[in-house]
């Protein structure tokens, strides 16, 4: 393909997406626009025109079916959760997504979440920015330590490792769980979720979305982590019963939660919000200015080598097998 024939290739970019991505978008496609992922804003020229989609929210099965000369969806974060990838597969549309170039960030995310959460940091400056140590005196100390803690990780994938790697730093004993052992790895193995839970007090997870994970840490894992328990999420908020956290952050079932991920993002259920044992980020994992170039220049990265070499670089396991068409 020529690089006029690649600029004339229409690219669907629903909503709002990062700059610097748009801004490769505009120099190498031509960009379509919709306010939001909706097959009912898809008109009749798009429809005839649409080649590629780069997404950062939903992409439903119905928005894939609006456009029949769809070839490929370039998911902007490495969760895909909201894009219909089994359907995408069935009509052989490629996804794909940005592993790797932001685990070390979402790492060390993860480990800012457990320090604030464990030793309430965030309190702590709101004490010294207020005021009250002028008036009050010395914030108190923090009931939860880190020292003595057994860390589980749920989700031991590429992030799942850079956190363990930290982990290993702050002296803390790491155990895990997968759907499947990790060969290489020197760390305790447990076969189910509740196992991890019982061995450990400290649980992290990192777990995608989807079906298999819904609502995976409920009551009975909570419980299982016990009164000493400290949760946090920065993997994905469909894995949690937010009710049944709720329930267990005020009723002593655990002690603290940190969460960077909600169920139904922008809203967080407001018992979590007022709840005084939980330090809550606004899905912040990987939001550094570095990190987010560097998946926007992966998101558009395949979708130019899709069209230029007709490979994708990163696709999703469920479109591995798609091949482009002649
Ligand atoms: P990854 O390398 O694919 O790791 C995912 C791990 O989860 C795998 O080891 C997988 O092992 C395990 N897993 C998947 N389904 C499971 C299930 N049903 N039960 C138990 N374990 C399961 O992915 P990653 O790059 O580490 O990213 C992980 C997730 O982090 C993403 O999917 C995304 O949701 C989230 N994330 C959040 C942020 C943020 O800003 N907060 C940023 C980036 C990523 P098995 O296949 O053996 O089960
Ligand atoms: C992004 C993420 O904030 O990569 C992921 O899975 O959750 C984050 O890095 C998100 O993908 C933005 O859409």
């Amino acid at each position: 393909m020529t690089n006029a024939e690649q600029q004339a290739v229409a690219i669907l970019v629903p909503g709002q997406f990062n700059d610097h991505a748009v801004g490769r978008i505009d120099r190498t496609f031509s960009r379509v626009w919709i306010e939001r992922a909706d097959p009912s804003l898809v008109s009749d020229d798009m429809r005839k025109a649409v080649r590629g989609i780069a997404a950062f929210g939903g992409i439903s099965a119905a928005l894939i079916d609006a456009l029949p000369h769809l070839e490929i969806i370039a998911n902007f974060g490495v969760g895909y959760d909201s894009v219909d990838a089994r359907h995408a597969a069935q009509r052989g549309i490629m996804v794909t997504n940005t592993p790797d170039v932001l685990t070390e960030e979402v790492a060390d995310t993860a480990l800012g979440l457990l320090i604030n959460t464990v030793r309430d940091l965030p309190r702590a400056e709101t004490w010294l920015r207020d005021g009250s140590w002028m008036r009050h005196g010395n914030y108190h100390l923090s009931r939860l330590t880190l020292r003595g803690r057994r860390a589980g990780i749920f989700g031991m994938g590429r992030i799942g490792r850079a956190i363990a790697r930290r982990l290993e730093a702050f002296g803390l004993p790491i155990a895990y769980h997968n759907r499947h052992q990790v060969e290489d790895l020197p760390y305790e193995y447990h076969g189910t979720l509740k196992g991890l839970a019982e061995a450990v007090d400290t649980l992290i997870s990192v777990a995608p979305g989807g079906a298999s994970t819904e609502k995976a840490v409920n009551a009975e894992i909570l419980s299982a982590l016990g009164p000493n328990g400290v949760f946090i999420n920065i993997g994905r908020g469909s894995t949690v019963d937010e009710a049944a956290l709720a329930a267990a952050l005020a009723n002593g079932t655990i002690a603290a939660a940190g969460l960077d991920v909600f169920a139904d993002e922008p809203n967080v259920p407001p018992a979590l919000l007022a709840a005084p044992n939980t330090s809550l980020l606004p899905h912040v994992g990987s939001a550094s200015e570095h990190t987010r170039r560097a998946m926007a220049d992966l998101c558009v990265d395949n979708l130019v080598s899709w069209f230029s070499e007709r490979k994708a670089l990163t696709p999703v396991p469920e479109t591995a097998d798609v091949k482009a068409r002649a």
